[in-house]
């Protein structure tokens, strides 16, 4: 046996069989109305949602439980303003040049372009950053596992929350986003991982057709 201490499973709930099947359901179909949406209102989000969520995606398994993940909450309008202005600048290279044709291909039925005006007006907006090294506890420096599962799991776990709480959201990746270290003051060790941006829609918010379009389960599902 190891050295590890153990402890009673604790606050695990079983439900009756019809419960589940209600509750998986419910669940599912509330996941199936998240939209990614690029349009936002101003309109602010209470601290305390954005610290439950960031609590949620703190839970997410993670290698070793070593949690390598920081998140930035980032309201300061200077920074905002800046970090738009470094995305936009990466985008248009991207856009207008850098990007194979075959990717612009599979990005024109949803319509996006180098302009990222939720960067600086939508009330959310939370940069994940990777830690390489860390531990279980603030201040460790030993190595991290699975690094990119984990703060991918804890990804959806913060987008799933926001989902939840009756908030939109989007994933934003600009390439390359070394830019963020600076912005969100963090050492050069973090990588930046995702920017997730969150809020109220626009009144007029609409989205690509082409995202709607979701495989079946026949199609992603393989029972053997
Ligand atoms: N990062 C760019 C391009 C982009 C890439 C993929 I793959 C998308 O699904 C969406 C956008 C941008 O944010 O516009």
């Amino acid at each position: 046996m190891g050295m590890e201490k153990r402890v009673p499973l604790e606050n695990y709930i079983e439900y009756p069989e019809a419960e589940m099947r209600e509750r998986v359901s419910r669940f599912t179909q509330n996941l199936l109305r998240r939209r990614t949406v690029r349009d936002y209102s101003e309109r602010p989000v209470e601290r305390a949602v954005i610290e439950q969520a960031i609590i949620a995606a703190g839970s997410a398994p993670s290698g070793a439980n070593h949690q390598p993940w920081h998140f930035v909450v980032l309201s300061d309008p200077a920074k905002r303003k800046a970090l738009r202005e470094a995305a936009e600048a990466e985008e248009a290279a991207f856009y207008n040049g850098k990007a194979p044709q075959e990717w612009l291909d599979a990005l024109a039925p949803l319509g996006t372009d180098a302009s990222k005006p939720f960067l600086e007006h939508a009330p959310v907006l939370i940069a994940v950053f990777a830690q390489k090294r860390g531990g279980e506890e603030i201040g460790q420096d030993k190595k991290n596992y699975y690094i990119h599962e984990s703060v991918g799991i804890a990804c959806g776990f913060l987008l799933a929350a926001l989902h939840e709480a009756g908030l939109v959201t989007l994933t934003h990746t600009p390439n390359p986003m070394r830019f963020l270290n600076e912005v969100c003051e963090r050492p050069v060790e973090e990588k930046p991982y995702m920017l997730i941006v969150g809020g109220y829609p626009a009144e007029d918010a609409t989205v690509p057709e082409h995202a709607l379009v979701k495989k079946s389960l026949n199609e992603i599902t393989t029972w053997l």
